[in-house]
């Protein structure tokens, strides 16, 4: 029960979420550390109504993770490997093609590839995978390399953001995933990923992406050793953002997963938490089309429940997941169409198929087409 002054807070914030007026840090802090999971769920939901009615999105995507070997030790990270450790792997030109023609049969729209950052590949190594994708396949979507990778691209050639990112798309890159945000605050940061990309090299690549018409994603790795003030602080750096460019399409919270890191001692984020930061963040990113429950990470159970907490996509059949297994994910590595449609109805939402670029999917057997049905938001 909240005292009579917080019931006054929590009167006007809704208000002010009712009129589609935007919520302050202050506010966000309030409402992640006062305000119980339903009332959050109950007015993330009005803004998820009002801007994506009653669709639940969905994508026919195939994860390619080319090696596992990093330079960075993330501390939060079971995906990572050292060079001659006996679970290292780097994909060779065939096993791309290989993966990229299952990804076909599959009838998937998107291939989705992030990787380690390897000690002996240059940055043609990687832009090759790109290429290989696109050679292979010229229709699937290359959604790829996170702003990390993009950072770590710049320091190989010593060339700028925009360079690196023209390179990719002369190869056949279609847009960039949201992955490597973690946690902006940079006290925090420092305990998670001392070595590797900063706050402020994630925004500006971000940002020079946006520039060149590249539409990106962005996360926020959650249930660790963060704070409120950190979530709604992550939260409010990625709105200004939002605000100069409008090219972030989907915002996707990340729960952390401990087993096999070195942060195994933290307990995995209960279900309420999962709901309340879904909600917090809808609340708070007024500026963003799309909130994604990433069923792998949450578990069909709670992707479904957070159709109605401020969530409207649940990415997609994402086949060959592997840094969430890595790190103790008990979900499957793929669900069917017909499982998603029915984690969907049963939530009471309806199923819409989208491309990456949310354009909606017609299929007619084995072929798939973009539709004509416009899917943006009903309102801002
Ligand atoms: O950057 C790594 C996170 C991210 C763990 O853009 C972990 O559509 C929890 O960004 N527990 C990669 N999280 C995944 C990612 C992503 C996923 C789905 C869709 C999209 C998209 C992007 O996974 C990393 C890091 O933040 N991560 N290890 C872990 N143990
Ligand atoms: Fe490397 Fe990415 Fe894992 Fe960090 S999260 S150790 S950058 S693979």
């Amino acid at each position: 029960m909240l005292n009579s002054t917080d019931q006054q807070t929590l009167d006007r914030i809704s208000e002010k979420i009712h009129a589609g007026e935007r919520v302050t840090f202050d506010e966000g802090v309030f409402l992640d550390e006062n305000v119980d999971v339903l009332t959050l769920g109950r007015l993330a939901n009005v803004i998820r109504e009002r801007k994506n009615g009653n669709y639940a999105y969905y994508n026919t995507n195939i994860h390619l993770n080319p090696t596992n070997v990093c330079v960075y030790r993330c501390t939060f990270c079971a995906f990572r490997s050292d060079l001659k450790a006996p679970k290292s792997y780097t994909f060779t030109d065939d096993m791309i093609r290989e993966r990229v023609h299952e990804a076909a049969a599959a009838g998937a729209t998107e291939i989705h590839v992030v990787g380690g950052l390897h000690h002996q590949k240059k940055f043609d190594w990687y832009v090759n995978v790109v290429r290989v994708i696109r050679e292979t396949n010229p229709d699937i979507h290359i959604k790829a390399w996170t702003a990390v990778e993009i950072n770590w691209f710049a320091y190989l050639t010593k060339q700028p953001y925009e360079w690196v990112l023209q390179e990719l798309v002369d190869a056949g890159l279609g847009s960039m995933p949201g992955g490597g945000a973690e946690i902006f605050d940079e006290e925090i940061r420092g305990q998670l990923c001392e070595h590797k990309a900063d706050s402020e090299n994630w925004i500006e690549i971000h940002r020079a992406a946006h520039n060149l018409g590249l539409r990106t994603n962005a996360t926020m790795l959650y249930g660790h050793i963060e704070e409120a003030r950190h979530r709604v602080d992550h939260l409010c750096r990625l709105r200004e953002l939002q605000d100069d460019t409008s090219g972030f399409q989907t915002f996707i919270p990340l729960a952390f997963h401990p087993e096999n890191t070195g942060l195994d001692h933290i307990q995995k984020p209960s279900g309420m938490t999962d709901l309340k930061v879904m909600a917090l963040s809808r609340i708070m990113l007024d500026n963003f089309d799309h909130i994604k429950a990433y069923w792998i990470m949450l578990g069909e159970k709670t992707a479904q429940v957070a159709l109605s907490f401020g969530a409207d996509d649940l990415d997609g059949t994402v086949v060959h997941e592997l840094i969430y297994h890595d790190a103790g994910a008990e979900t499957p590595e793929g669900l069917t169409v017909d499982q998603i449609h029915h984690l969907i109805r049963e939530a009471g939402r309806e199923p819409v198929e989208r491309d990456t670029l949310y354009r909606q999917v017609i299929r007619n057997g084995a072929e798939w087409k973009i539709g004509d049905r416009v899917l943006a938001p009903t309102a801002s």
